[in-house]
């Protein structure tokens, strides 16, 4: 016996995914329903070798339906998720609305399974930002060894994570580079992101920081451990799916890059890439359609004591988005919703 599973959002970039992971793994899915908002009506959409017509949103009942994995913007989430929560049908919503909400676990499989059972006070659990949930897998293993004390990161973040507009655009843009008279104005990013790199992903806080270099801080903190101390710049670069960090990490006691290295090569969600020669590291290109959280780079920081620096990279899509949700969904069958 299987599930009723709900994936909200099925046109976009996120709820693609989801359906493409739900089929890959074969999750126990006994009816599905793709629901689209009403401007995306009748688009068809693909599950495994199966073709789903989408359901109106606005008007679907959630009463009977186990799981809704929603993969839409805040607003549309602010509407729908208490429904379906409401109706008895647990959300995992990809959306930042409830992600900072106390009574609502903010998972990452690999790092606080254990907090899924917190799911019952608002029947929603959230998933994280995809730049947070790529670098909370590798900090977790290193984390218990030695106790992250600080972390440093810039992020080399695709378009894909503005939608499928930010990847049209950097596509238009590009195209317009050599072909002037083919031009669009730019409606997604606030500069060229064509042959740049923009320093600049979400809105200004009152601070100088940016939500999403915000959102990094908060989100590690609640999945991870409130004690780490984070600071981070968050940049969009011309890469289509894939999102890149270079994190230096400063631990409370002594861990050298040899034993961090053989400590991640165990751990559940990585795959190191270290060979310090030409090509001996991993960049977006290779990581597109995979599940793992690759790590590169990895080397000592002798500027501070206990330090290392490293680089790491994941499908912004997948496990940054689609894949870790499906893991959530996975969780909460095997602890919480048991079938058959
Ligand atoms: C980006 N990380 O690359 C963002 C996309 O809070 O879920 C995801 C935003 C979020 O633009």
């Amino acid at each position: 016996m299987g599930y009723r599973i709900v994936v909200v959002g099925a046109t976009g970039n996120v709820g693609h995914e989801m359906l493409n992971i739900l089929a890959e793994r074969e999750f126990p899915v006994d009816e599905i329903a793709a629901l689209a908002s009403r401007r995306s009506l009748g688009t068809e959409v693909s599950f495994g070798d199966r073709t789903l017509k989408t359901t109106d949103l606005d008007t679907f009942d959630f009463t009977g339906w186990d799981i809704a994995l929603f993969a839409v913007g805040s607003d549309a989430t602010k509407t729908y998720a208490p429904k379906a929560a409401a109706a008895g049908c647990v959300v995992i919503d990809n959306s930042s609305l409830y992600r900072y909400d106390p009574d609502v676990p903010l998972i990452v499989p690999e790092v606080n399974p254990q907090a899924v059972h917190g799911y019952a006070k608002k029947n929603i659990i959230a998933n994280p930002n995809c730049s947070t949930a790529q670098l909370v897998v590798a900090l977790k293993p290193l984390h218990d060894r030695a106790t992250v004390k600080r972390v440093v990161v810039a992020t080399y973040q695709s378009v894909s994570g503005a939608g499928k507009e930010g990847m049209d655009e950097l596509w238009d843009q590009t195209k317009s580079i050599y072909n002037p008279t083919d031009s669009k104005p730019a409606t997604k990013f606030t500069k060229q992101i064509a042959f740049n790199v923009i320093p600049h992903i979400d809105v200004f806080l009152d601070s100088g920081e940016t939500k999403e270099e915000w959102k990094m801080v908060a989100e590690t903190k609640k999945i991870l451990d409130p004690a780490i101390k984070l600071t981070a710049t968050c940049v969009r670069v011309p890469v289509f799916v894939g999102h890149s960090e270079a994190v230096n990490i400063e631990f409370e006691n002594p861990l050298d890059a040899d034993e961090a290295r053989d400590i991640l090569r165990e751990s559940p969600g990585i795959m190191v890439i270290d060979k310090r020669e030409d090509g001996g590291y991993v960049t977006p290109i290779e990581c597109v359609g995979d599940y793992a959280t690759f790590v590169s780079r990895i080397r000592d920081d002798s500027t501070v004591d206990n330090g290392i620096s490293l680089w790491v990279v994941s499908d912004n899509l997948r496990k940054g988005a689609a894949l870790n949700a499906v893991q959530i969904a996975e969780l909460l069958g095997r602890e919480c919703l048991k079938k058959g």
